[in-house]
């Protein structure tokens, strides 16, 4: 098969499907609220450890030369003709929340090892080397941080930063790196790729509403992350009047419904706000909250929108410590990440890559963070997105795709990566 810019090349969907559904059993649990098999792997736990090892063992079955960083990210790499020539990378995580679909991720990892595979079988050689990245970390579910491993790849986050962060039993990102053996020897700051293109699930509803296969994707929208915790007072739930309570509980609900108003409003542009992360101390029926912590979830495609956000938030905080003597808060940022627009040349060629595949496609924005919007600082980079059901859902056992659209979708990706790996 010459290596013309209008090559193309199609993998093998049962293959692709098959490793896909076995890294879903690793950390698989059954979830009550569904019903269904979900995946829970956060980062560095067995189950992540395991399914890196899984990982690794295909890349090495496909002829990939691994490499590990100091921050765990994974690389496996196909030679090419000019073995000097800058690479072009795909790939994503292979971490998840705790109530996870099969496809969030791995997709991307996976279809980037289905692609050499299959280059391997049409005895394909590309003019520049190949590269299918694992990067740790990125949901932030378990250090804080999401798509930490892509950020300190990209010099966004200090590998310092990174190996200081601890879970909620204060173990630090460092120290779980060295206790797996992923803590690698290879310099975490990534060269410079020629290109760089992940696949991943929509996580959303905007490719079934337009009846298309593939979305092409323009960029990602902004995140912030910030942890906020209360200090109240506990007191009998009985004896004490409601004027001489400082009620943690009561705040963290108003700051829940603010939230909400701020979003309704429709004063901040496309605001969506979360709180998914919420506690009470002690935690007992008969005792007024006198502790609250709880995360927000901020996310915006218009800076300016957000940052007005955010600070709608820190006034309403304030106002809040005033509203019942004896209340305070603190706030901790998280994780923030502005608007990151894709490069328009690499959309280009995998809407043509579409286009020859025969496949509807659309442009639009990720609502999602992904590893791409950190080596996008790197590198040309662009996504592809691959089709889900029942709206889109993930971050949820409900999560999924269908056979046809992950390999429609990886299709993409092998000629997108074929054709872009000839490039001079
Ligand atoms: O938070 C996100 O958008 C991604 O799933 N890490
Ligand atoms: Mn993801
Ligand atoms: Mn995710």
């Amino acid at each position: 098969m010459s290596n013309t810019n209008t090559a193309k090349i199609t993998v093998n969907g049962d293959r692709l499907w098959q490793s896909l559904m076995e890294l879903a059993e690793i950390g698989a649990y059954n979830d009550e609220g569904t019903g269904l098999r979900g995946v829970n792997r956060p980062v560095l736990t067995d189950a992540d450890v395991a399914s890196r090892r899984r990982v690794i063992a295909w890349m090495e079955q496909v002829g990939l030369a691994v490499r590990i960083d100091r921050m765990g990210n994974i690389y496996g790499r196909r030679e090419g003709a000019d073995s000097t020539a800058a690479p072009v990378l795909t790939g994503s995580h292979i971490d998840s929340v705790a109530t996870a679909g099969a496809f969030d991720g791995c997709l991307g990892v996976l279809g980037g090892i289905e692609v050499v595979r299959t280059l391997n079988e049409h005895g394909i050689t590309t003019r520049r080397p190949i590269e299918v990245g694992i990067f740790t970390e990125e949901e932030g579910g378990r250090f804080g941080t999401d798509m930490l491993g892509s950020a300190v790849a990209a010099s966004r986050l200090t590998l310092e930063y990174a190996h200081a962060l601890t879970d909620r039993d204060g173990l630090t990102l460092g120290g779980e790196l060295a206790r797996t053996g992923f803590d690698g020897t290879v310099e975490a700051r990534l060269a410079p790729p020629h290109a760089y293109v992940e696949c991943h699930i929509e996580q959303g509803p905007v490719l079934a509403e337009n009846d298309v296969a593939v979305g092409v994707v323009t960029g990602v929208q902004g995140i912030s992350w910030q942890e906020i915790t209360i200090h109240g007072r506990a007191a009998h739930a009985g004896t004490t009047p409601t004027h001489l309570r400082a009620d943690a509980g009561l705040a963290a609900a108003r700051i829940i419904v603010h939230l909400r108003a701020l979003v309704d409003s429709g004063d901040y542009g496309e605001l969506r706000a979360t709180v998914g992360h919420l506690v009470v101390h002690p935690d007992l029926t008969n005792i007024v909250p006198a502790h609250a912590e709880l995360t927000v979830d901020l996310r915006n495609p218009d800076d300016t929108q957000m940052a007005r956000a955010e600070e709608a938030l820190a006034a309403f905080l304030h106002d809040l410590e005033d509203s019942q003597p004896g209340l305070s808060l603190t706030c901790r940022q998280m994780a923030k990440t502005t608007y990151v627009p894709f490069d328009e040349g690499v959309q280009k060629v995998i809407a043509q890559a579409a286009d020859d595949h025969g496949l509807k496609h659309i442009s639009l924005l990720s609502g999602a963070g992904h590893d791409a919007q950190e080596i996008a600082a790197l590198c040309p980079t662009a996504m592809i997105f691959v089709r889900g059901e029942y709206d889109g859902i993930s971050h949820s056992p409900r999560e999924y795709s269908t056979p046809q659209a992950c390999r429609q979708g990886v299709d993409v990706l092998a000629t997108t990566l074929l054709r872009l790996a000839d490039q001079d």
